[in-house]
Order: structure tokens, then sequence, then C-alpha cells
């Protein structure tokens, strides 16, 4: 594999990458430190910024169409405090701006590639037509263009978008190619206006992107073993791109929904608060849970998204991650995320409502189940034995279903090691994991699960709307390094 260019070393500039993000509501030292871009040394009491926030993209309507461009090309990013480095982002130089799109607009995503390499973006998460799904299948040649245009036909939910090259999506997400995208449909939307659940976003719905990356001293941001086993790599957690320290990044917001999306390439967070009270999770990765959760902490393997609300007291409250590494970087740690803030309107809080969303069960009984195997075989990662490196090697093993069929999968880990099973499209529930039905938050839609080593996961999905004998969706291993290696392959929705 060809390595990226070296790093365009830049010294003392800090803030630079910040520019272009919208600023939060700042503490007092915190806004002094954003106007002037003033540096403040790493874990000093000062150093708490607020929270950086993605630019909401402003779509043009034409022709009854929403219409969001995005550009992907390099930049330059403060990868850690006064380290500079080689990056690469979405109308920007490190991640990309926050779609916000509503169930039922037709909208129209015009992506061009900036980069030198082939590019693939997929919406992950979202319900749409095979060959709007940017899979391995829909590269982007570099300085050409790749047109999606869909009706938003889903419940709503954070999802987010991020390339899915054959080969490269571990690199490409690394450099920072990656953002939110936000569906809203009329139940989240009323729920917004009339029982407060927040919506307003940047004001009291907050995206936090987490990543725990690889980088050297020089701010070269590494994607495989060899790069995190190189010299002088340490590993920040990055917080909307903004390496986070002691201090966390603050947020003000007296009643504020947290859209947490792990956007690591491998590792797994457990986000919870520091001191120990229960969070109150209202979302999963595909939809409102059916009422908001209390929960100990929110699991998130690489690529999943949760919605918790915090009512801030008067002290605020800080969120912290612990993260399990994985793919040759054993370095779990435990890392403040976020501080909340309380704002000053306290007295307007109204609980929160009771009903966020209906959720059927799918009946299963009577289903055999299909069985998908992850394997590894010879260091060669795969998906029922076939590695999925090459397009012709995933032809060998498409996974066939039928249009509007229940589908009861049995995802086995036969591997030594752990996985998180993604699938395109549609969401899935979970029926049981070794065995054991789920509950809580678990029972809420999904599109992304772990399969811990030696588990065996069952999950339930239906194939609506779309089907296609010439396009392709896709199953894989959402720990990047893992489909780059192999573990993916082909889904075919055949007509009903
Ligand atoms: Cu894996």
């Amino acid at each position: 594999m060809d390595d990226i260019a070296p790093p365009a070393l830049r010294l003392g500039r800090p803030g630079i990458s910040r520019r272009r993000f919208l600023a939060g509501l700042a503490t007092t030292a915190a806004a002094v430190a954003g106007a002037t871009g003033i540096a403040l040394p790493r874990g000093s009491a000062a150093a708490a910024t607020r929270l950086p926030l993605p630019e909401l993209l402003v779509p043009t309507l034409r022709d009854g169409v929403l219409v969001f461009p995005l550009r992907a090309a390099f930049g330059t990013h403060e990868v850690l405090p006064g380290v500079t480095g080689r990056s690469a982002g979405f109308n920007g130089s490190y991640l990309g701006p926050t779609i916000r799109v509503s169930d039922g607009q037709r909208v129209r995503f015009e992506v061009a590639n900036g980069l030198d390499e082939d590019l693939a973006v997929h919406w992950h998460g979202a319900h749409v037509p095979p060959e709007d799904d940017g899979g391995v299948h829909s590269a982007i040649a570099p300085g050409q263009s790749w047109n999606p245009e869909f009706t938003v036909k889903q419940q709503a939910a954070t999802l987010w978008y991020h390339p899915h090259t054959m080969g490269r999506t571990a690199r490409q997400i690394s450099w920072g190619l990656a953002g939110m995208l936000i569906v809203d449909d009329a139940a989240s939307a009323s729920a917004s206006a009339s029982s407060g659940l927040p919506g307003e976003y940047g004001i009291d719905d907050i995206p936090v992107i987490v990543q725990s990356v690889a980088v050297d001293r020089r701010g070269a941001i590494k994607y495989d073993s060899d790069g995190f086993a190189a010299r002088d790599v340490s590993f920040p957690l990055l917080v909307n791109g903004v390496a986070v320290d002691r201090d966390p990044p603050t947020f003000t917001a007296t009643r504020g929904r947290v859209r947490l999306l792990n956007a690591s390439l491998s590792e797994v967070l457990a986000v919870r608060r520091t001191d120990r009270r229960p969070l109150v999770q209202v979302a999963t990765e595909s939809a409102l849970l059916p009422s908001p959760t209390e929960v100990d902490a929110v699991r998130l393997p690489a690529g999943c998204r949760a919605e918790v609300v915090a009512d801030v007291a008067t002290d605020g409250i800080t969120l912290e991650a612990a993260v399990r590494t994985t793919v040759g970087r054993n370095r779990d740690s435990r890392q403040p995320l976020l501080r909340v803030l309380p704002g000053p309107e306290r007295a307007k809080l109204r609980p929160l409502p009771s009903w966020l969303n209906t959720i059927s069960r799918y009946d299963v009984s009577g289903l055999r189940p299909r069985v998908i195997t992850l394997t590894e075989r010879g260091g060669l990662l795969g998906i029922d034995g076939v590695s999925g490196t090459t397009m012709s090697a995933m032809d060998r093993n498409v996974i066939e279903v039928r249009k509007d069929e229940l589908e009861l999968w049995e995802v086995v880990n036969r591997s030594p090691r752990d996985h998180s099973f993604h699938v395109h499209d549609v969401p899935f529930q979970l029926v049981s994991v070794n065995g054991v039905a789920p509950r809580g938050v678990d029972l809420g839609w999904r599109d992304t699960v772990e399969v811990r080593r030696g588990a065996t996961v069952r999950i339930a999905m239906r194939f609506t709307d779309y089907a296609s004998d010439t396009y392709l969706y896709m199953l894989h291993c959402h720990m990047a390094e893992h489909e780059d290696l192999g573990m993916m392959t082909s889904l075919k929705v055949r007509p009903a």
C-alpha cells in the first residue's frame, strides 16, 4: 500500500483549522482564547475551550430538489495542540459540514473528488436505492463528481457520511473525511416543538463526533498497524476535530441533546458521566427509542451513534469516554469528552415526553436463519471465507435477499478478534446475542452491532422499497482496517 505524502509540517499555528467551525456558547476564558486564537498550554486550568461545531450545510433548492455540495480535498489540520499535519475534509480541511434533511424531502448530494485517488462516499444508515448508496461499487475518480439523488424515506436519526473506497476506507476516514447526517421526521419535529426534546442545531442539539486517532509528533496521521507501531505516535481523542486533554471542551445548554458519533477507525467507546449518574438515552443509531431510557453508559463500537439528553444542574455535567483499542493499539484509556454547562433558562424545562417512538418487533419465529460467518484464515479477514479485497472477490460471495421479505441473519464470529457488523440500506433489530434476547436500549433500531470474538448475534430486517439486479449494497465489519483487509461483501436485494 502506498503511503501518503509527507505531512506539511507547521508548528505554532494553532487555530487555523478551527476557522470554519461555528463557535458554541463559551466560557469567558474560552471566548478570549477563541477570539484571539491563543493556544493555551496543554492541561492548564484555562485550557477548556468551547466545543467547535461543524457548520450546517445550507442546500440550494433546484426544481424541488435540495442540493448539497460536498467537495473532498486535502488540507492541513492541527491534530495535536500546536502540531499541524496533512489532513482531508469535505468543504474544508478536516471533517465535513453537518447535513440535515427531513423524511420526504428530495435531496441530491453533489460529491466532488478533489483528492488524488479514488473516493467512494457512503451515507451510513441511509435508506436509499443501491445506486445511491456509495459503497465500494461507486468509486469517484480524482477530479470527477458523483450526484446521487433520492427521496429521504426513514425515521429521524443521527447518521453520518464517510469514505467507503476499496482498500482505502481506513486511511481516508483517518485523514478527516467524515461528517454527520441528521434526519428529522414529523414525530421528532413535533417532540422538539411541543415537549422539550431539543432540536435546534448548535443551540441545544449538539453534534459530537469522537475520533480516537493515531498521530506522530510531526502531525502525520496513521491508519494501519505499521503506522500505529511507529515511533513517537500518540493516540489523542478528537471531539469535533479538536484534541481533548484533561479539560474537555464546553457547551452551554440547560437541556442538551447530544448526538454522539464514534467516527474512529476501530475503537470501541463507552461514554458515561463522570459523576456516575445515569445518562438518558433517547435514540439508537437508526431511530428514536420508544421512551427516554436511563443507561449507565452508552457503548459505541466504531461507526455507531446514540443520542442522549442531558439536563444540566448548577455545576454542569462532564461526559467521559473509556476507549478500548484494537488493531495493533494496546492503548486503552479513559478521557474526558465534553462538559455541558447550564444556561440561564432552567426554570422553563419541561419533562421529556414519555413516548418517543413505537417499535413493532419483527416476529422471526419459524424463520430459518441465514448464517453469515466472520472468518480469518492465514491472516486474511473475510466473510464466509471470502476475503473481499477486490470487486471480483466480492462477486464470489454476494448475499442475495428478496425485497420485502423478512430476513433473520445469524452472524457468527469465527475469527480470534472482536468485530462490528454493519449492513447497508435498512436498519435491523437485534434478536439475540449468544442466545440471549435484548433488553432496554438494545431493543432500538440499529445498523451496526458488535460481534465479539466467539459470539453469535442474530438480527432481523426487511429490505423495503428498493431492489436491483444490477446495483449492489454491502455488508461488512465496521472496523475500517478490517473492511480494508477483506471483511466485507456485496448484498443484492432482488425484486419481489
Ligand atoms: Cu472487524
